[in-house]
Order: structure tokens, then C-alpha cells, then sequence
């Protein structure tokens, strides 16, 4: 079994080999973070805790009671694994791995390992990797004097003498290089790609969010009643896309991303946004807040200003409010968040949903269908019957909303629905 046991840098530190954090939410806010992001990669979270600290302990980051303690409740458990919600040297997790006979992993580690399997495209895979690397030379050099050893005798990664972690960081110097060298490639033919994607007829419709806000929740509750979905064969590729088809016969893509988390060490930032890259394209932007939240508003603007650097402005049409979890609201609350909602505009009304019993689902269904129709155009194509290859084009290309055999001229209408652009090679293609 895997445990993550969560625990918080202090606020104060006396002594600290890692920068004091600026994160001032309070522990259990954090806590409750740190065990959803966990949760994010698929651990058995088994219990949970905060460890107050007035100094660091060198050796072991946490004092020796807390490391017994500790010790304990892994064999205890079974777990497998220990996540500490800071930032730990390679020589305190070690002393930690022996002690506990389980793995140990950092704030950095647990988020590196979130966007590795998160990355979609070839950017976001190289980026996440050069992030790791980038995380394992800092590493390298911090904990210089601890890890130092020589090498003697073998030469096949430098000359005699050179000291292993010298070899080490050499290793990692020369596969950033070739990283970047790739990921320099890949821009450049990162438009390329944008096209490619934009083959998939359906639109794309993305949950964005702060961690724990309820993405997968919802993704879940939407997909869920989705006969179709298990046909389609990348929803099997890839668990955090999946076909939805609307209540008007309209088929999506919904896409379930990483969650926002505060705190993120700069040094991940990049390989963050490129985890993010499939929200540029989307053609809906579905922003789920917790509105039970105390903290709801700044993590909003927390997510406002990554989107931003995407850019993607908070008024861009695009984006759609979800308001979730007002099954947790008081009556009171909860009416004047729905009145609240009533003064926004039809087209930038929030929808107030509850992912977990289904409340609003109606009408987060009706919400995209009307985001999505308001990006693309509907037209009908008269073809031959006989067309098959016509008929396949407009499959491949277009959203097919409908298909009737025009009695009067024996031929089949075509009811398709496609962004401005695309229709336009319809137009084009069809002569209409
Ligand atoms: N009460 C309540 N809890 C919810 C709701 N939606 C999500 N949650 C809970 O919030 C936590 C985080 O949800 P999750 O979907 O993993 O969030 P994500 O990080 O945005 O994907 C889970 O414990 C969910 O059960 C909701 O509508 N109501
Ligand atoms: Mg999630």
C-alpha cells in the first residue's frame, strides 16, 4: 500500500537549507492540497499529517521522535511511499528511505511525477524533462560536499580522479543540452503540430482549475453518462480525454488538466504551461471553482493569471465559470451565489454544479453546447449518395449533426458544423 504522510515546512524556519517558502495558508489548507495532488498520481492516500517544526533537523529534515514516529505508522500501514510537502536535500531522503524502508518523496518530486504523466504533446514531455533534470543538477551541486566520492579507475566518463558527481553532473549537462536542442526543433515546428491536432473534427472542450476544485469529478460525472465514450479509441490512449455527446446530438472532446496548485517552484513553471498547451486550442474553457472554498477568490485569480500567460485573457469568450460543490453551501449561501450568477450576462453566466450528486449537470450541458455553437458555423452540404468519399471528408473534417435523404432531389443532406476556418474548404470543396 502507498502513504503519503503530508507535512508542512514552517512558517519561521530557524535554520533551513531550502528557501522559506512565501505560501502563508494556513497547514491544513495545505495539507488538504498536498493529499489531492498525491491523489493525482494515483496513490492510496492512507493517513495524513502536519508536523510542526521549530528547527531543521539536518540529517532527517523532521526531529528524531517524528522520524520514529513515523517509522511506526509505515510498517503499521504497509505503505510504500512518504510524500513531504517541502523540499528535502538527496541526503535526507536517503537518511529517510533507510529509516522508513519506504520511498520518499518531495514537494518537487510528487509535481514532477504529476506532470510526466500529464504531458501530451512532445513539448510538454521534453519540457517535464528538462525540468527533472534541471531539479537533479540543483540537487547535484547543494548537496556537493555530502555526495562527493571519487570514482578511481573506471574512465569511461572522464579522466582519473574525476569525482562522481562531477561524472554525474556532467551526465545531466549533456542531456539538457540535447533537450533543448530538441525542444528548440519542436517550436519550431510547433505550429505544424497545432494543425495536425486541429484535425480531430470535434471541439475541444477543457477543465481548468485550481487542485481540488472537482476537474476530475466532473470530468467523471460528464463522461459517465456517455454511452460512447468507451468506442472511441484514444479514450483508452489516454484517460484524460474523452468523447461526450450533448443532449442535441453534438459529439465533444473533454479534456481533464492538471490542476493550478499555488507555491509552484519557478523552476517547474515552464514545464507547467506546457503541460497546459491543449487549453490554447480549446474551443470551451470550462474554469471549475470550489465556491465552498474560503480561499475561492485568490485561487481564482491564481488561475486568471496562469491563464493569462497562456494567453488567454479573463474575458476571452472562450471561458465559461463553473461554480461547484454547492451541495456543501448553506441555503443562504448558496442563493445568493445563484442570484449573483443570474446578473451575468447569458453568454458569461456561471454555472452554479455539484460534480458529486449531479446537481446542474443539465445545465453545464446546455452551457457548452452554447459555447461551443457560438465558435463555429452550421451549414447543410447537398451530396450525391452515391459519394462516399464526400461523405468521409465531411466525417473527417466536420462535426456531422445530421443526415436525411432529401426525397425531392434524391439526394443527402448534410448538416455540418465547423469552425469559420474549415468551413470555408467546405464552401470551397462543395460549391455551395
Ligand atoms: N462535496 C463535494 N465535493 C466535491 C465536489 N466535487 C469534487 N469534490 C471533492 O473534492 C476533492 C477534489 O476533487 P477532484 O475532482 O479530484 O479535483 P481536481 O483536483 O480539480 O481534479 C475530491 O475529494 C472530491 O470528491 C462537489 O461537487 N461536492
Ligand atoms: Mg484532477
Amino acid at each position: 500500500m502507498l502513504e503519503p504522510f503530508l507535512r508542512r515546512a514552517p512558517s519561521r524556519p530557524k535554520h533551513t537549507n531550502t528557501p522559506a517558502t512565501q505560501d502563508t495558508r494556513p497547514p491544513d489548507t495545505r495539507l488538504d492540497e498536498a493529499v489531492g495532488l498525491a491523489r493525482a498520481i494515483d496513490l492510496d492516500v492512507v493517513d495524513s499529517g502536519v508536523v510542526a517544526l521549530s528547527a531543521i533537523t539536518p540529517a532527517t529534515y523532521i526531529g528524531k521522535g517524528k522520524v520514529e514516529e513515523i517509522a511506526g505508522l509505515v510498517k503499521s500501514q504497509e505503505a510504500g511511499i512518504v510524500v513531504m510537502d517541502c523540499a528535502i536535500s538527496p541526503v535526507q531522503q536517503r537518511n529517510l528511505e533507510k529509516a522508513w524502508n519506504a520511498k520518499v518523496l518531495d514537494r518537487t518530486g510528487l509535481i514532477l511525477e504529476i506532470f510526466g504523466r500529464r504531458a501530451r504533446t512532445r513539448e510538454g514531455s521534453l519540457q517535464v524533462e528538462l525540468a527533472h533534470l534541471n531539479y537533479q543538477k540543483s540537487r547535484l551541486v547543494r548537496s556537493w560536499t555530502h555526495l562527493e566520492r571519487q570514482r578511481g579507475g573506471f574512465g569511461f566518463l572522464g579522466g582519473p580522479g574525476e569525482t562522481q558527481i562531477e561524472a554525474d553532473r556532467r551526465v545531466i549537462e549533456e542531456r539538457i543540452a540535447r533537450i533543448e536542442g530538441d525542444l528548440d526543433k519542436v517550436k519550431r515546428t510547433r505550429k505544424l503540430h497545432r494543425e495536425s491536432r486541429k484535425r480531430v473534427p470535434y471541439p475541444i472542450v477543457a477543465l481548468v482549475g485550481y487542485t481540488n476544485a472537482g476537474k476530475s469529478t466532473l470530468f467523471n460525472q460528464l463522461t459517465r453518462a456517455s454511452v460512447l465514450s468507451a468506442d472511441m479509441l484514444f479514450a483508452t490512449l489516454d484517460p484524460t480525454l474523452r468523447a461526450v455527446d450533448l443532449p442535441h446530438g453534438a459529439r465533444i472532446i473533454l479534456s481533464d488538466t492538471v490542476g493550478f496548485i499555488s507555491d509552484l517552484p519557478t523552476m517547474l513553471i515552464a514545464a507547467f504551461r506546457a503541460t497546459l498547451e491543449e487549453v490554447i486550442e480549446a474551443d470551451v474553457i470550462l474554469h471549475v471553482r470550489d465556491v465552498s472554498h474560503e480561499e475561492a477568490d485568490a485561487q481564482s485569480h491564481d488561475v486568471e493569471n496562469v491563464l493569462r500567460e497562456l494567453g488567454i485573457e479573463p474575458n476571452d469568450k472562450r471561458i465559461v465559470e463553473i461554480w461547484n460543490k454547492i451541495d456543501r453551501l448553506p441555503p443562504e449561501r448558496r442563493m445568493e451565489l445563484t442570484n449573483k450568477a443570474e446578473r451575468h450576462a447569458d453568454e458569461r453566466r456561471p454555472v452554479l454544479v455539484s460534480a458529486v450528486t449531479g446537481e446542474g449537470m443539465e445545465r453545464l450541458r446546455d452551457a457548452i453546447e452554447a459555447g461551443v455553437g457560438a465558435g463555429r458555423v452550421t451549414a447543410d452540404v447537398l451530396l450525391d449518395p452515391a459519394d462516399g468519399a464526400g461523405v468521409s471528408w465531411l466525417h473527417r473534417h466536420t462535426e456531422v449533426l445530421a443526415k436525411v435523404m432529401d426525397e425531392q432531389n434524391g439526394k443527402l443532406r448534410i448538416t455540418v458544423r465547423a469552425e469559420p476556418a474549415v468551413m470555408e474548404r467546405v464552401k470551397a470543396k462543395f460549391g455551395l
